[in-house]
């Protein structure tokens, strides 16, 4: 994933001021000069750095901080509140036409990610707003751009306009009377790659922008272009008027500079990113809970929303309390690790959890490696399933149980860890942000209602419907 090394230079630098009782202005100093190397080092553009720096330092020299209870978190909140800021603050919605065709036009460089996106965006649209998508071939430089949109539309059993490598205006004013003919409400132009800098590539893009009036223009941006990626979103932004930005592979191994400084020197508001080439692989971009990812305090909303999307609701909804109740036990975090493994690739989703992104080992938790965690907690008592603490006490129940399951006893450490680690980032997490914990409690954290909410709230009226 993106921000690794960003999210462990954060956690080091934070760690410095967290454990301390009292803070003075040279703590702050010293931390805050770690925290900007580390956002250099993510290729954040330096005057990005250099005001987030200064934002945040003029909060936390604040008497009120400095002096108040809990200092540390204080200041970990402020870094937490400005980074969410500089990323946009609020997830951006996109715009439709409220009555007639809603027209997308998907515009960037060589191999950012515009076809597969497409695909993607189309794919979310009908899903969660409820349209009928069409897809327009208008890259008629590169080949077989045609037949990939083709391929994309047919997995996706999404129709796609083509008319081959004709003039690309022809192709969109033709597509654009047809989806009405055929009665499609949402349109999804897939344009040629073209450099900021080609003139002529530049000025194609501007007439099928005045030609199709798109209610959006999407710049799509690889993760991994860095620095560049803000000029070329800047040029973009000259030439045409971009409504919003789709940061693409930022689930590679990214320095995730990018997401941090568009927003701020580009003016785009990231609407969306793509975490893989599947054609699901798409998330509405959330500041709030990007800024938390970044800062190793994972993110458990999405998680959450995962959960909900893909396993049992009313069983993950429980889950969500029992992690946020401070009282996880073993038996939590084993039926966590199985619902985690029947929700897709293990490390990826691993991540998203408050103190995992940290673990070393993270990349190699695998099928075999569950096996042993149910093994280990398999031999322990059931009274220490519960009550965690009774073998963090005692390193002679530790080793029955590593002997019991045939483990290592540092493997039964790193699990006591694991679970404690949790424990911790969840109580953090909770001082924190007030606000988000009582929405998540409400289940007012997620557009739709899950099952097991209506369920309860049925319940409350006195009966099912
Ligand atoms: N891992 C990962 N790969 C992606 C993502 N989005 C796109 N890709 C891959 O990036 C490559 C280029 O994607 P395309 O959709 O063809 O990019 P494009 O902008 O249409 O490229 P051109 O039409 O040549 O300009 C493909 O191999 C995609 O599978 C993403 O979010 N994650
Ligand atoms: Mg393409």
């Amino acid at each position: 994933m993106a921000f690794e090394n960003l999210t462990s230079r954060f956690q080091m630098a934070l760690r410095r001021i967290t454990g301390k009782a009292r803070l003075n202005e040279s703590d702050i100093d010293q931390m805050m000069r770690e925290v900007r190397l580390s956002l250099l080092e993510a290729d954040v553009n330096y005057k990005v750095v250099k005001e987030f720096t200064e934002e945040v330092k003029q909060q936390a020299y604040g008497e009120r901080i400095l002096k108040g209870l809990n200092p540390g978190q204080q200041v970990v909140k402020i870094v937490s509140d400005e980074l969410t800021k500089l990323m946009g603050e609020k997830a951006s919605d996109l715009r439709f036409n409220p009555n007639g065709i809603t027209v997308m036009l998907m515009v960037g460089l060589q191999g950012a990610g515009k076809t597969t996106t497409a695909g993607k965006l189309a794919n979310y649209i009908r899903k969660n707003n409820d349209k009928k998508p069409l897809l327009i071939a208008a890259d008629i430089y590169r080949p077989a751009a045609i037949e990939q949109l083709q391929t994309v539309g047919s997995q996706l059993d999404i129709p796609v306009f083509e008319m081959g490598k004709i003039d690309p205006l022809t192709i969109v004013k033709e597509g654009l009377e047809f989806a009405k003919k055929e009665e499609f409400d949402l349109v999804i132009i897939d344009t040629a790659g073209r450099l900021h800098v080609d003139s002529d590539m530049m000025e194609e893009i501007r007439k099928i922008e005045a030609l199709s009036k798109p209610n959006e223009v999407l710049l799509t941006v690889d993760a991994m272009t860095g620095q560049d990626a803000v000029n070329v979103a800047k040029a973009f932004n000259e030439a045409l008027t971009l409504t919003g930005c789709i940061l693409t592979k930022l689930d590679g191994d990214t320095r995730g500079g990018a997401a941090l400084s568009i927003r701020k020197i580009a003016d785009v508001p990231i609407k969306f990113s793509g975490t893989g080439e599947k054609l699901t692989e798409i998330e509405v971009f959330h500041p709030e809970r990007m800024a938390s990812r970044i800062l190793g305090m994972g993110d458990v909303m999405s998680l959450v929303e995962k959960a909900t999307a893909e396993i049992d609701e009313a069983e993950a909804m429980s889950m969500m309390e029992k992690m946020m109740s401070g009282n996880f036990n073993y038996n939590d975090l084993l039926k966590q690790m199985k619902m985690i493994k029947r929700m897709g690739k293990f490390s990826g989703i691993l991540k998203m959890l408050p103190g995992m992104s940290t673990m070393a080992n993270i990349d190699q938790v695998d099928d075999s490696q569950l096996a042993y965690i149910e093994a280990i907690i398999g031999s322990m008592t059931k009274d220490e399933r519960k009550r965690p603490e009774l073998i963090e006490r005692s390193s002679s129940r530790r080793n029955r149980i590593a002997e019991g399951c045939g483990r290592s006893t540092t493997e039964i450490s790193r699990l006591i860890s694991t679970l404690d680690k949790q424990r911790k980032m969840m109580r953090q997490l909770q001082n924190m942000n007030p606000q988000n914990i009582e929405n998540m409690a409400q289940g007012n954290f997620q557009p739709k209602e899950s099952r097991a909410m209506r369920r309860s709230k049925n319940k409350k009226k006195g009966g099912y419907r």
